[in-house]
Parts: C-alpha cells; structure tokens; sequence
C-alpha cells in the first residue's frame, strides 16, 4: 500500500477537522494540495480523481481562472459591503441571474453562506409567512427520515440522519419526520427512480391527523438525498408530497444544496422531476465551491406576503453579515457564466446513462447489497462488516485514495458526484478504481 509523504512540518493537531474521525485522521493524514479540472494532487503528489465534485460543490471543475479573475477583480474594487439598509449592484445583478434560471415563480433570492443556513433561513421564512399571512398556529417543521439538512439547530432538527441528532440530544420543539424511502427489499439495484415507495408520501396525511394540519408551517426534503448515500425518491414520490402539501396548506421546500445547479442534467431538481415547491434551499454549487455562498428561492406568494406593515418596516428581521458578500456575488456571476458558455447544468442528462451503466456495472462483486444513481448522482453500497457499519466503508475509502479516486462515505456507502465536466474516461476510472477497491478491501 502507498506510503504517504506528509512533509513533517505540517503541524497537525490545532484544527479540530468538521466531521472527521480527527485522531484516526492525524494518524495517517489524507492532504490535498492543489486542483485542477477533475484532479486533485496530492500533498505526495500523487494525481487523484475527484469523484465526489470536492463535498458536491465544484460542479464546473477545480481551478477555474474566471472565477479567480472575478473574485480578484472584485476584492481590489469593492472588498466588503454592508447588505443591512445599504445595497451593491453585484448582489442585485446576482440575484437577476440567480432567479432567471430558477423554476417559474421562485424568483424572490435571499442570500446566505452555506446550506445550513439557507435551511433554517427557509425555516424561518416560513415561520414568518404564516405569522404574516394571518395563520400563526402553523409552526411546526416536518423533516424526514435520513434527511440532511445541514448543522444549524433549524436543519438538525428537521434533519433524520441519527448521529448527526444524537449526539446534541436537543432540538427544537415542535419537529416531527415522515418515513424515509430506503427499501432495499423492494428497491435494490433499482436503476434511475425506484418502482415502489410513492405510497410513503402519504406519510404526510399521518402527521396532519396526528397534530393537525393548522399546526404544520413546512415539509422540507432533499428531493434526492445526497449525504444518506444518495437515495432518489420513488417513482411519483415527490408528485404525491406536493399535491398533499398543497391539500394541506403546507409550505413544501425542496433542500437543493446539492441537487440544484445541474447535478441531476436540469438545474434543479424541481426541473427534473417537474414539481415546484414553495421554497428551494441552496449552496456549494452556486460559486462552483469557490467562495461560501447560499441563497434561497422563495415564490411570490411568500415574498410579497411578507412585504407589508407600515412603510418602513423591516419585514424579515433576518439575514447575515456576509449576505451577497461581494466576492460571493463575483464568484457566482462568473460561475453561472461558465454553466452557461459550457451548457453544464444540462450537461449531466448527456452523460447520466453511461455513468448509470457504469456502476451498475458493480454490481455481483463482494459484498455490494446495492446501486443507486440518479443524473450525475450515485452510490455503492456494501454489507456491513460484523465488527460493526462503517468500517468496510471507511477501508474501500482509504484503498481507493492511494489508488487515486477521491470520494466520500457514509457508512458503508459510496456517494459519488463527479464534477459536470467529466468525461466518459473518467468515469471508466471511477468505477474502475472503486470496484478494484471492493474487490481488495472484501
Ligand atoms: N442541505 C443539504 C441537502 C446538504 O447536502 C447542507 C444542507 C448543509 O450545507 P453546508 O454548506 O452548511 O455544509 C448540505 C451539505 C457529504 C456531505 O458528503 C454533504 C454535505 C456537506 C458536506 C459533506 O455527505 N451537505
Ligand atoms: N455574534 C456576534 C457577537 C455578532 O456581532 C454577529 C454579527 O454581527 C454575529 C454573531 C453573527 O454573525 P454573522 O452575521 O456573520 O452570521
């Protein structure tokens, strides 16, 4: 097994690293050092493959100069500027963009940092709508089973990923979750959408009879789970959450923090699958992964219900100090521009059919339990070892690095995402290099 040259300078012990086993990490370090196109290199310079679009974000590719020149061009112009009762052109002109290319009638932006808090933005966007609309009981948020919706208390509390959710014990009140749709008995190496799940929407029916459908503000999905393992909904699933959403009067979001910006071959999944929410959360993709960007969409229904009160009003007491930052604003512009010159959100409904052939092509080796893929999503998944879940992953993760292919785990899933740009040989690597992987580490 490849040795790892981690220059003995690095001093590794004072960054607490987010979600990472710190000291199995610090123990035998995995350090990038640069990136460029599909690759990174190595800090032992090694070429690796990024499979998994760094953490879903880089969705043009790694090292992007136009996006450099912007970012650049905007900090020597205009570094920082206040978005509270002040205003930059750049954020309007991003917002413009932003809601040209969104589902028809989300074309109300708001910005933020990160997918965590678009989601507790859209949460209390939501909140706020029913308050101002003249229905304050409805307060309760619905989240899903296995669902992710970042780390802040908002989206930890919808959220249905249990350890996320254990370890902090507390959440906020007034949470409740439909079933999640994994079903390997019915579902396993489904290609595309699964043939049966619709049905578990009705989930929604049971909570409206549990607590009252004037107690419920929101449902909030991804509309394919990415940190699960990449979970696409059921055929009808996502259909039969809208039409019972809208029986109800229930705000449906769509978190598309790692779906939107072409991930599935449309630009959002709510163009995908043909269902508009009320709201759609999203992130990572919006600057390519450049610069920590999130925005909102929110229809007109609940923007303009929210723009009232006397003149002068603030009407959202919400947002962040770094909303529409300026470099965020050039990063994004630049970002859609490259989406756009590249035809890259549209790009993945090219390419889906051979990245699907390709890891179902996994299928039969050791220990594989199931395949998933939707668009340029996709995921493997093996039997846990008896010695406990995650650690069959964790050895296929380590196997395929040194044998260069990046990717994340979750459990002892594989998610992959590959940058849009990639290629059919890529893809012949991807799957070559983790099928080797699960072959070795079986
Ligand atoms: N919602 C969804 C659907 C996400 O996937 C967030 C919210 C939170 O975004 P921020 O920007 O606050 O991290 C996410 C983020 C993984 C992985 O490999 C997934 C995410 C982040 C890091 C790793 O599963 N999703
Ligand atoms: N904490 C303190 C003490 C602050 O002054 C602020 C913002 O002014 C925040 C937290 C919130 O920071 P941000 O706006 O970057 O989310």
């Amino acid at each position: 097994m490849t040795v790892h040259q981690i220059p003995n300078t690095i001093k590794l012990d004072s960054f607490w690293m987010p979600f990472t086993a710190n000291r199995q990490f610090k123990e035998t370090p995995r350090l990038f050092a640069s990136a460029e196109g599909m690759y990174y290199t190595s800090v032992d310079g090694r070429k690796v493959i990024d499979g998994s679009a760094g953490l879903w974000c880089v969705n043009a590719g790694h090292g992007r100069k136009q996006i450099a020149t912007a970012v650049e061009r905007q900090l020597m112009t205009l570094d920082f500027a206040p978005s509270f009762q002040m205003g930059h052109p750049i954020a309007f002109d991003f917002a413009e963009r932003l809601a040209a290319l969104a589902p028809t009638g989300l074309d109300r932006v708001f910005f933020t940092n990160s997918g965590s808090e678009s989601v507790d933005t859209a949460l209390k966007i939501a909140l706020a709508y029913h308050r101002a609309t003249g229905q304050p009981t409805r307060t309760r948020l619905i989240g899903r089973e296995r669902g992710y919706h970042g780390v802040g208390f908002g989206g930890m509390s919808v959220g249905g990923m249990v350890a996320n959710r254990r370890a902090f014990a507390t959440h906020l009140p007034g949470v409740d979750h439909i079933r999640h749709t994994y079903d390997l008995a019915r579902n396993a190496f489904s290609k595309d959408l699964p043939e049966y799940g619709a049905e578990l929407a009705d989930d929604v029916e049971r909570l409206v009879a549990l607590h009252g459908a004037d107690t419920i503000a929101a449902v909030i999905v991804e509309p394919v789970p990415g940190s699960t393992a990449v979970l696409p909904p059921p055929k009808g699933y996502l259909q039969r959450l809208r039409e019972l959403c809208t029986k109800h009067g229930i705000l449906l979001i769509f978190d598309e923090v790692i779906t939107g910006f072409g991930r599935l071959g449309a630009p959002f999944a709510a163009d995908y699958f043909g269902v508009t929410p009320d709201m759609m959360t999203t992130a990572k993709g919006i600057t390519n992964g450049t610069v920590p960007c999130g925005a909102v969409f929110a229809s007109r229904k609940i923007h303009d219900g929210l723009m009232n009160g006397p003149e002068g009003t603030i009407e959202l007491f919400h947002g962040y100090t770094y909303s529409a930052h300026p470099t965020a604003c050039a990063a994004g512009l630049a970002t859609l521009d490259i989406y756009k010159d590249e035809g890259l959100l549209t790009r993945g409904a090219s390419m889906a059919e051979y990245w699907r052939d390709g890891l179902h092509s996994l299928k039969g080796l050791p220990n594989v339990v199931d395949i998933r893929n939707c668009g340029l999503m996709g995921a493997v998944e093996v039997a846990p070892r008896k010695d406990g879940v995650g650690t069959r992953g964790y050895d296929v993760m380590v196997d395929c690095f040194n044998r260069g292919l990046y990717l994340r785990m979750s459990g002892d899933s594989f998610a992959l995402s590959p940058p849009l740009i990639v290629e059919k040989s890529h893809i012949d690597d991807i799957v070559s290099i983790l099928g080797d992987a699960i072959k070795r580490v079986a």
